[in-house]
């Protein structure tokens, strides 16, 4: 992996109707993000946190898609900043913010022509403004990184597909909409539920996951880790948790594996919100997972 990392703080919430998702990345600079990476041998270079209008968030439930302007004004500036990383060799690592931030990553990752994403989460993420059942656009991220959703989402930052159907893997699914599921089916997406999870094993998963990257050759992977993706009783300062989750014990093993296998070009923490937490517990799983994701060891 290479040894210096970008931080890049994104205090949006304006992917779904709760506020405090916006104080994610305080919450995980306090969690000691920075000082653990340094431990690891790593130069960071925090940017800090983009700038985003504090504008009253909308909640209007018939609308299909909840500040589109706020979400295109952020994911369009982020996008500029992770591409900047990336052409001066930095790993970026991207601090939420919920999940809708991701669009701006994937768009900025323009240098990868054929980028593995693996999607750890509860949620899938994929449901288009017809599929939408909240029209909150943290639901949207993987849909419109396909090219599919609304045009000022779809051509944030260059226009045109950010990745390719075939190079998602999405693992911990446990909510998934009609038409999502529809999508995942039309689009042949490789998705790893619970119920794979408990079946096979995370190790199992992981290998057969990696596997699957290596077989399409991809040129970089990016990991979108939304906290909701482990089992709430280890995560609770999310904003839309769902039982019956992955375990910390889990997601610290796929984090160790994905260091192993020296694949990751870029990562992003997303969804930690300080004011469902409890004494920053949620921030404080994401810096251990980070640890163990950028290479710690016992000996
Ligand atoms: N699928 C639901 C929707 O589209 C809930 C999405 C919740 N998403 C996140 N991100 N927390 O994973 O509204
Ligand atoms: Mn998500
Ligand atoms: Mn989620
Ligand atoms: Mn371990």
């Amino acid at each position: 992996m290479n040894k210096s990392v970008a931080i890049i703080g994104v205090p949006s919430d304006y992917g779904q109707t709760r506020r405090g998702v916006d104080m994610g990345p305080s919450a995980i600079r306090y969690a000691g993000v920075i000082e653990r990476l340094e431990a690891l041998g790593y130069t960071v270079k925090d940017e800090g946190d983009i700038r985003v209008e504090k504008t009253p968030i909308k909640k209007e439930q018939n609308e299909k898609l909840l500040n589109l302007d706020e979400v295109v004004e952020v994911c369009s500036k982020l996008a500029q900043k992770v591409e900047d990383a990336v052409n001066e060799e930095y790993i970026p690592l991207v601090l939420g913010g919920d999940h809708s931030i991701a669009i701006g990553t994937l768009a900025g990752l323009k240098k990868y022509k054929n980028l593995g994403v693996i999607w750890f989460d509860a949620h899938a993420d994929i449901n288009t403004p017809e599929s939408t059942p909240s029209g909150n656009i943290h639901g949207m991220p993987l849909a419109v990184s396909l090219g599919l959703g609304h045009e000022r989402l779809t051509s944030i930052h260059h226009d045109g597909p950010k990745v390719k159907a075939e190079n998602i893997i999405i693992i911990g699914a446990r909510s998934v909409d009609e038409g999502e599921r529809e999508l995942i089916k039309e689009k042949n997406i490789k998705v790893y539920t619970m119920h794979e999870v408990d079946r096979l094993g995370m190790t199992a998963v992981m290998e057969d996951a990696l596997r699957y990257l290596q077989e399409r050759g991809v040129d970089g992977v990016h990991l979108s880790l939304d906290l909701d993706g482990l089992d709430p009783l280890y995560t609770p300062g999310v904003g839309t948790p769902v039982a019956g989750g992955i375990t910390y014990r889990e997601s610290h093993l796929a984090m160790e594996m994905l260091q192993e296998a020296n694949v990751l070009t870029s990562v992003e923490f997303v969804e930690v919100n300080p004011i469902l937490d409890e004494k920053n517990k949620t921030a404080n799983v994401a810096v251990a997972l980070i640890g163990s994701l950028f290479g710690e060891t016992l000996v």
